[in-house]
């Protein structure tokens, strides 16, 4: 026996199931898998897939969760370090010893009756040296065909990991469903995600925010290396020159919208190489070179329609790669296809919600689960960058950092130089969203849009992003941006979206030293001749507006950071705490 089917032995041991079956990642496999969903197994009552109609969404499925399972679980998500300190204020913590022991009373028998799906996959190009053999094992065919569409799955893999046994592991069960009896666990040292109890992307998919980013964010902090939740592009001038750039946006806050950006602007075009995650490495050139190591978009499909997104509605009607799933979208039982609020047109006449119930628009309650997804391969975006495929990654001129703010934080900011825009990162904060169960519209600070996602301590990370700084002689310049501030009536001051392209256009124009820059107390702001707004019909005063330090503000902001910065003790890096002081002196 190989090391994996001595450990895919052992797993079955414990979980019971009725069969085991290997995949190997084809096209007909995918069609079985399908078949076996729609017709033998179901998910809260439902068959886990629905053949929507394929005139209109090729290859597309329905899926539905159960209604307590729509989202990450935060509170139910332990890192477990052998000691709690590296696992940080920043994390849920138990010994790895009581953590198996929870895990595996739950997961005895747990795939009673299923069959256990083992997943071969990569995380990035199978040519990459930055790239990672992974097994996942599952019992339900959504998640093994979402792994399908979100890696690199196949044979090969198994091949490739051959007599090794240092592949990273991943045991996963939907258990009962019953939200007490959840678990997300991760054991770094061992590369080892155990989950129970949930099918939802984040808490199931054990390839994505559990190893690329909890997981390997511990790999790259020993190893020299970030694992980041950002977005990676490419934009292209009228010129035809390409700048590549990451964006770190908190979960739902339009990371995928701004990977697939349809530019405003005359002779601008992005290309896409991911929407939620970067590997950032150190080139041989001393720059940060960057791989999306994934192969699919998880998306939220609520307000995305031709106008937000034209090229994701495209990428989610193409007959490329096999299959898209919607889940917890609502249904058009007349035209058989997916609905969501914000998509183009009116809402259907005879519509499900998504339970499956009959939707009254007079109840005021939303038919798509505010938190509903797609799910499709990458490789049917038409904006995909013909880089995405390069094992070396693209090299990085600048790093975003953003969050959803309504007041306080300007439209874009340009950090001083690396130290100052780690601090930057380290102090965003943004409103809360529904991507995981908690109090919606809340700001907390989430540093590098980070906190649900680094694996150790946050402090130890902020040291890190300094070292890392230190090692590149050729740094990406930071910025910071918002496109969500209001007006004194609470409407958003700036349209966002497509013309989003404008504020990147200037940090391209930052990058390749076109463009002077002003110096505030929180970093560079643009001269507003420099901001390209022909077309735009927003008044000088609330252009104005989308700048302004208000100190008021900015004293309460600087107080909340502190605050931030204070859970993390003596551990905290004294350069960030010599970056604030700066800053409130610069303030006052
Ligand atoms: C995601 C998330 O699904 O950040 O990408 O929650
Ligand atoms: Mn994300």
């Amino acid at each position: 026996m190989t090391p994996l089917e001595k450990w895919v032995d052992e797993q079955a041991r414990l979980t019971k199931p009725k069969k085991i079956y290997w995949c190997d990642g084809s096209d007909e496999e995918a069609h079985k898998l399908i078949e076996c969903g729609m017709k033998e197994e179901r998910i809260a009552g439902h068959p886990v897939f629905h053949e929507l109609n394929h005139k209109t969404f090729p290859n597309s499925y329905l899926c539905r969760s159960h209604p307590t399972d729509v989202a990450r679980t935060e509170h139910l998500t332990y890192v477990c370090h052998p000691n709690k300190e590296t696992a940080g204020p920043n994390n849920n913590w138990i010994s790895p010893h009581e953590a198996k022991e929870r895990l595996a009373k739950l997961s005895d028998g747990c795939m009673r009756g299923r069959t256990m799906y083992v997943l071969p996959y990569m995380m990035g190009h199978p040519e990459s040296s930055y790239a990672k053999a992974c097994v996942q094992l599952t019992d339900t065919a959504y998640v093994a065909i979402s792994m399908r569409i979100m890696t690199r799955m196949g044979k090969s893999v198994t091949e490739k990991i051959g007599e090794r046994d240092d592949f990273v592991k991943g045991l996963h069960s939907i258990g009962d469903l019953n939200p007490e009896r959840r678990f997300i666990t991760h054991f770094p040292d061992e590369h080892f995600v155990w989950s129970i109890g949930s099918g939802y992307g984040g808490n199931a998919l054990l390839g994505k925010k559990c190893f690329s980013l909890r997981i390997a964010s511990w790999l790259g902090f020993n190893e020299g290396w970030l694992a980041e939740h950002m977005v990676i592009i490419g934009i292209e001038d009228p010129k035809g020159d390409v700048t590549y750039i990451t964006a770190a946006l908190p979960s739902a806050c339009g990371k995928t919208n701004l990977a697939m950006l349809e530019s405003s602007l005359p002779g601008y075009k992005v290309w896409t190489i991911g929407d939620d995650i970067a590997w950032l490495n150190i080139g041989p050139d001393g720059r940060l070179w960057a791989i999306n190591p994934e192969a699919g978009l998880f998306g939220v499909a609520p307000g995305t329609s031709v106008n937000t997104n034209p090229n994701m509605m495209k990428t989610l009607k193409r007959k490329k790669f096999y299959p898209t799933l919607f889940t917890n979208t609502a249904f058009d039982v007349d035209k058989n296809e997916p609905w969501w609020e914000g998509i183009d047109g009116t809402p259907p006449k005879n519509l499900l919600d998504w339970q499956g119930r009959h939707w009254d628009s007079g109840r005021g309650i939303k038919a798509a689960h505010p938190n509903s997804r797609f799910t499709v391969s990458i490789y049917n975006a038409p904006t995909l960058s013909h880089e995405f495929d390069n094992p070396k990654g693209v090299p990085i001129s600048a790093i975003l950092f953003g969050g959803k703010r309504m007041h306080v934080k300007p439209l874009v900011v340009e950090a001083f130089n690396w130290q100052n825009g780690v601090f930057l990162g380290s102090r965003t904060g943004s409103e809360t969203t529904a991507a995981a169960v908690h109090e919606v519209g809340v700001v907390r600070r989430d540093p590098m849009a980070m906190l649900p996602f680094c694996g150790y301590n946050m402090a130890d990370y902020f040291k890190h992003w300094l070292n890392i700084g230190k090692k590149l002689t050729r740094p990406p310049k930071i910025f910071s941006v918002n496109w969500f501030r209001v007006d004194d009536e609470g409407n958003y001051i700036w349209p966002g979206f497509r013309e989003n392209i404008r504020v990147l256009k200037w940090i391209v124009d930052r990058v390749n030293n076109r463009v002077e820059a002003k110096e505030t107390g929180i970093g560079f702001m643009p001269h507003l001749k420099d901001l390209e707004l022909t077309g735009l019909n927003i008044a000088n005063n609330e252009m104005e507006k989308l700048f302004e330090i208000n100190s008021k503000d900015w004293r309460q902001e600087t107080l909340d950071i502190e605050d931030f910065f204070n859970k993390f003790d003596e551990r905290m890096p004294k350069e960030l705490r010599q970056e604030l002081n700066e800053m409130k002196e610069k303030l006052k």
